[in-house]
């Protein structure tokens, strides 16, 4: 696995069946907001954006997605099907959602609250920004 994919995975307890468990210091800030994604039509690509501000962790808690990575120089993508682990998706990194099945059931916290300027939706304008942080 590249640089690109960060990983967390949360301690699990068996107890007549499993418990996950989120807290400090597995999850790298404070949770400002969270929110889930399920019932979506299979296979259409989501995400296609990046974020200026906000951090987030993204865990797909049944079925799976395919996360593509970008940080504007280097793509890498991993499968996420398991619901301890979680995908960072860190500010400035360029995210799409794809290959979404039916039951597909996804957790995502962030750093930020919602708002729709930290979006950075146009891929050329992403590209601009990050190819300036280099
Ligand atoms: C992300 C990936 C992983 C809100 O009103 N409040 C919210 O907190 C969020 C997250 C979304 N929305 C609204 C904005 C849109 O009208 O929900 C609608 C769907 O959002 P979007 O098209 O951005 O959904 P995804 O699945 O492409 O992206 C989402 C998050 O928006 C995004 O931050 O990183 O999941």
């Amino acid at each position: 696995m590249g640089k690109l994919i960060s990983l967390i995975e949360l301690p699990t307890v068996p107890d007549d069946g499993f418990l996950t468990i989120g807290q400090h210091p597995h999850i790298p800030f404070t949770i400002k907001r969270f929110y889930y994604i399920y019932d979506c039509t299979p296979n259409l690509l989501r995400g296609s954006h990046a974020h200026h501000k906000t951090r987030q962790i993204l865990f797909c808690l049944r079925g799976s997605v395919r996360m593509v990575l970008d940080d504007g120089k280097n793509k890498e993508e991993i499968i996420l099907d398991k619901p301890h682990i979680g995908v960072i998706l860190d500010k400035l990194i360029w995210h799409d959602m794809c290959d979404i099945q039916k039951d597909t059931f996804m957790l995502v916290i962030a750093s930020h609250s919602y708002n729709k300027k930290d979006y950075i939706r146009d891929y050329e304008e992403f590209k601009k920004i990050t190819n300036g942080n280099k």
